[in-house]
């Protein structure tokens, strides 16, 4: 029944991977602002240790592992732990990601291989080590971190837009195939988001202008802005809660606009 609690994540337990910094504490703080208690991991004991820092300096008592999300012997051995620990994991998100930006016929099949095991095959492992106790409690929440090259390709993003575009069916094949153990697994989409990751393409040019990408996505985006991670935190929280049980398969995308709109004409 739909009330007040819908949005509450009091006593849940949220996984969310790669989350030191970026898009994932962004989207494990708003969790915890809506009472769920936070776990994260990264490859090590330093980010890790870094991110309960940052984690405490906004108030949240997070729960860190060091765990290399590609590492399925690894995954396994850390979820056990996090449910010996802290409990069983109620929501998932598939947040730990890179990127290489190489032209197509300039880049290693290994290059392509490494962007494929963190961003695809990662969620894959993580989702399948979660899944069996979700189903032991009778619901569970999945949230892949997909991508604008979840819908769109562009030069030297290869690996990342098969990638993303393989999450996004990923994601609505463990809807397919969980739905009817009340796990809900639905991707999410930013735009394009201040984050490290796209640091490289906001650099200000040795002129002092701005960096010819920063100008075309402000030309994309309706909003006429970069995102925040901020601006992923409430559609998060959304698939996160009781208030979007009826909602499976769907990829959410927060881009201010920019899978809908055709662009500014240049001046
Ligand atoms: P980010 O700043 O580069 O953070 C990525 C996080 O993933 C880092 O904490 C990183 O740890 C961690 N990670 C990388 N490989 C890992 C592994 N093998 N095991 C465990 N953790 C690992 O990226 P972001 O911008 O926050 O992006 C987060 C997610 O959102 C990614 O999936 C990205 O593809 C997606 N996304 C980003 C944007 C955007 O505009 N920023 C838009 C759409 C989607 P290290 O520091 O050790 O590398
Ligand atoms: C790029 C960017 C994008 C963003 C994001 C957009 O090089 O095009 O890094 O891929 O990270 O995925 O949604």
């Amino acid at each position: 029944m739909f009330n007040e609690n819908s949005f509450s994540l009091k006593g849940k337990v949220a996984l969310v991977t790669g989350a030191s910094y970026g898009i994932g504490f962004a989207i494990a703080s708003g969790f915890a602002k809506y009472g769920a208690t936070i776990v994260f991991n990264d490859i090590n004991q330093d980010l890790v240790d870094k991110g309960i820092a940052a984690y405490k300096e906004v108030g949240i008592t997070a729960y860190g592992y060091v765990c290399d999300v590609t590492d399925e012997e690894k995954v396994n051995e850390t979820v056990a732990k996090i449910e010996k620990e802290v409990g069983v994991i109620d929501i998932l998100v598939n947040n730990a990601g890179i990127i290489k930006r190489i032209p197509m016929c300039e880049m290693s099949a290994a290059d392509f291989r490494k962007v494929i095991d963190i961003d695809l095959n990662a969620p894959f492992i993580v989702s399948k080590a979660v899944i069996p106790s979700m189903i032991k409690k009778g619901h569970g929440k999945i949230i892949n971190i997909c991508s604008m090259m979840s819908e769109l390709g562009r030069e030297t993003v290869s690996a990342y837009a098969a990638a993303k575009g393989g999450l996004k069916m990923l994601t609505r094949n463990i809807c397919s195939e969980y739905g009817n153990a009340n796990i809900q697994c639905n991707g999410l989409g930013p735009g394009y988001i201040e984050t490290p990751q796209t640091a490289p393409l906001r650099e200000r040019q040795a002129d002092g202008s701005r960096h010819p990408f920063d100008a075309f996505i402000v030309a994309k985006t309706p909003a006429e802005r970069w995102g925040t991670t901020e601006d992923l935190m409430g559609p998060a929280v959304f698939l996160a809660s009781d208030a979007s049980d009826f909602v499976n398969g769907h990829i959410l995308y927060v881009d201010g606009g920019i899978l809908a709109y055709i662009g500014k004409q240049p001046e």
